[in-house]
């Protein structure tokens, strides 16, 4: 029920899951009401939910990943503020601009490794207060970090950056977007995390399979604000039970399957590190991606992607060169076989091609 068809082997992002039987049928028997109104009772159950398995006091249900960075950007800082954020972050090159053109934020760029900044490195950057410098007010994790391959930023690690922030009085957001992830994969509460932010996202329709939905975590005082921008965006929805149904199933359900993912992306990268003149960080294959590097295939990534969709598997580019498999829900052992013997006869054509 994961693919989209039984031949095609959907690698591109776990954003293409389907939603499960328990899932339909919870949309189905959902109780609704207005939410606009606060008189959704499936929301509210939901937005409950969240907020407990987050250890924080209230959460609220949003359209997307994107529009809870917005929304949490707009509501941790004021216009003409600036904000670090990591080199590679989704809020930076895949929101198109909005932390700018409607957050009115000023983007401040600290290069991580594998995603996670050195709290020294944002120190460094704080400048004391001076009549030319732009007020900074908000430090951004990625967690897991996308553009570096679903890397984790570790709780020590998040816990040393809240020290920068509180001794500078700045906010703490976390872009959990796949922060279950990080959790399942280093075998701790989803709370060792949190703990540290201020405020976070994560989103229902990624690795947990949900139709639609992402949800905003943080303080009562945060969410209430959260909720008049969401509205403000347009985000405010109706009978949102609907879409809050599936997110409880993902809740109480389909966390703990988030390792089947995971052994599935070392399977895959461990088969492909194999293949001649593909190149792959295993020790960045830290959750449900595989990066892999083709610069010496002697072939554009566009032409690398297109022929293994002619063979029925599909996969993404993230930089020149730079191809990207996300495993989920719709990936078994079976898929992973198969896309590895593709990748190598694909492969292997490019070499005789090369040397002909
Ligand atoms: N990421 C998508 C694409 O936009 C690249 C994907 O396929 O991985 N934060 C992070 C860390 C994300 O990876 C994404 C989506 C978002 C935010 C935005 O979520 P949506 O797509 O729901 O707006």
């Amino acid at each position: 029920m994961g693919m989209r068809s039984k031949e095609t082997i959907d690698l591109r992002s776990d954003t293409v899951t389907l939603p499960t039987e328990e899932m339909l049928e919870a949309i189905r028997n959902a109780e609704l009401g207005d939410d606009v109104y606060r008189e959704d009772p499936t929301v509210k159950k939901l937005e409950e939910i969240a907020a407990e398995k987050m250890g924080k006091e209230a959460a609220l249900l949003v359209t997307s990943g994107t529009q809870a960075n917005l929304v949490c950007l707009m509501n941790n800082a004021k216009r003409g503020e600036l904000v670090f954020l990591e080199a590679e972050s989704h809020i930076y090159w895949y929101e198109g601009g909005g932390l700018s053109s409607i957050a009115g934020l000023l983007p401040w760029l600290i290069r991580g490794n594998l995603g996670a900044i050195d709290p020294e490195d944002i120190e460094a950057a704080i400048r004391p207060k001076n009549i030319h410098f732009p007020e900074p007010s908000l430090i951004c994790v990625e967690n897991t970090h996308n553009r570096y391959g679903g890397t984790i930023v570790t709780p020590d690690q998040m816990r040393a950056i809240s020290e920068v922030a509180k001794r500078h009085s700045l906010n703490f957001y976390m872009d959990g977007a796949r922060i279950f992830n990080a959790a399942v994969a280093l075998k701790v509460n989803v709370k060792e995390f949190t703990r540290h932010v201020d405020n976070l996202m994560f989103c229902l329709s990624k690795s947990l399979s949900c139709p639609v939905g992402s949800m905003v975590v943080g303080t009562q005082q945060f969410i209430e604000k959260a909720r008049k921008t969401r509205k403000v965006l347009g985000g405010g929805m109706r009978q949102a039970g609907i879409i809050a149904a599936a997110g409880i199933v993902a809740l109480e359900k389909m966390i703990d399957r988030l390792e089947e993912d995971h052994e599935n992306a070392r399977r895959l990268a461990k088969g492909i590190a194999k293949i001649n003149g593909i190149k792959v960080n295993l020790d960045a294959v830290q959750t449900n991606m595989v990066r892999f590097d083709i610069s010496d295939l002697g072939v554009s990534d566009g032409l690398f992607v297109l022929k293994l969709k002619e063979n029925n598997v599909l996969v993404s580019t993230m930089a020149k060169n730079s191809i990207r498999m996300v495993t989920h829900r719709g990936i078994e052992k079976v898929h992973v076989e198969k896309a590895i013997n593709v990748i190598d006869s694909i492969v292997k054509e490019l070499h005789s091609k090369k040397q002909a």
